[in-house]
């Protein structure tokens, strides 16, 4: 139901308020195995909580599917995001701005800091084979792209950047296992702000599906985009900041 920018969920009629969860609890399958799943849908506001699925996971563990109602509604005027405040260009504007704009070739170095070895996602940024139909950013004639892989160590990714005269850095995190990706990342802003003045220092920008993207101040960098995000729109962003920004500056 949508009441201007108020909505409730929706599963079998409209606003009737119905959402399905799933949790895993260490506890082997059983009758109260799924009576506990029932009562910790009840205690995060879920009531009736009917528990559709329990599946045993190995010795004392069961997977659950909660499908229920929530009296909860939400505001779409509360909600808060990082809209694109760059607009997007295609290979040719991008290749074209930076020509002129930088009149050398914009240069990039990227990986996947840690022991992430997700290459999936930079690989779908970087490489000439792109996603989701774009080209990635090796396809960009302007744009020198280093791609380091996976794993690989903060003072490392400095040094190429260095070596590179790195414009910006592009980091990759997938793992978050005990937040690996926050404390990653800000490890890396660290070490990039302390071995570069502030004025010198490369563009940060970190990617990963589990990235919440108004984090960029609390980890250090520049910018944060998470799952779904496509080459031409970091290529448009790096000319934006690196490019644009500081011609009209
Ligand atoms: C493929 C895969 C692997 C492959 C990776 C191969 C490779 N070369 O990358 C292998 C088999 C090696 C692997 C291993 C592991 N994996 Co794995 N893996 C996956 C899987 C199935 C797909 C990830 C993927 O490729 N996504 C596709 C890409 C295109 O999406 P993406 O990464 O989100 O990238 C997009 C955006 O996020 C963004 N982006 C990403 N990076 C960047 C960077 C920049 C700069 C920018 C701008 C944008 C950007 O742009 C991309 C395009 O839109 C996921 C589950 C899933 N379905 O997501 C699990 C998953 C990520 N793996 C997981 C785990 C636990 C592991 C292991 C720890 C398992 C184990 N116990 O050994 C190991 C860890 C290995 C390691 N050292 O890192 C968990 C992570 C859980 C967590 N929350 O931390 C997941 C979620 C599976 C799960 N549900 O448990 N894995």
């Amino acid at each position: 139901m949508s009441e201007g920018s108020i909505l409730r969920p929706y599963g079998d009629t409209t606003g009737d308020g119905m959402v399905q969860l799933s949790f895993t609890l260490p506890v082997a399958h059983s009758k109260v195995a799924e009576g506990a799943a029932a009562q910790l849908a009840n205690k995060m506001g879920i009531d009736p909580a009917l528990v559709v699925h329990a599946q045993p996971m190995g010795p004392g563990f069961t997977f659950f599917v909660v499908y229920g109602r929530v009296n909860h509604l939400v505001d779409l005027d509360k909600v808060e995001v990082v809209e694109r405040d760059y607009p997007l260009l295609s290979p040719k504007e991008v290749n074209l701005a930076i020509r002129s704009g930088l009149r050398r070739r914009l240069v990039v170095v990227g990986g996947c800091i840690g022991t992430d070895a997700h290459t999936v996602g930079i690989d779908a940024i970087l490489n000439i084979k792109g996603f989701a139909g774009e080209k990635g950013l090796e396809y960009y004639r302007e744009i020198k792209v280093v791609n380091l892989g996976a794993q690989v160590s903060v003072p490392r990714l400095v040094e190429r950047a260095r070596e590179e005269k790195a414009d910006a850095v592009l980091v990759s995190q997938v793992v978050t296992q005990r937040d690996a990706h926050v404390h990653n990342t800000q490890e890396m802003s660290a070490a990039f702000r302390e071995a570069y003045p502030s004025d010198r220092r490369p563009l940060m920008v970190v990617g990963g599906p589990r990235f919440d993207e108004t984090m960029a101040s609390q980890l250090g960098v520049d910018r944060v985009f998470s799952r779904g995000t496509t080459p031409g729109e970091v290529a448009s962003y790096l000319t934006h900041r690196l490019v644009e920004s500081r011609r009209t500056a």
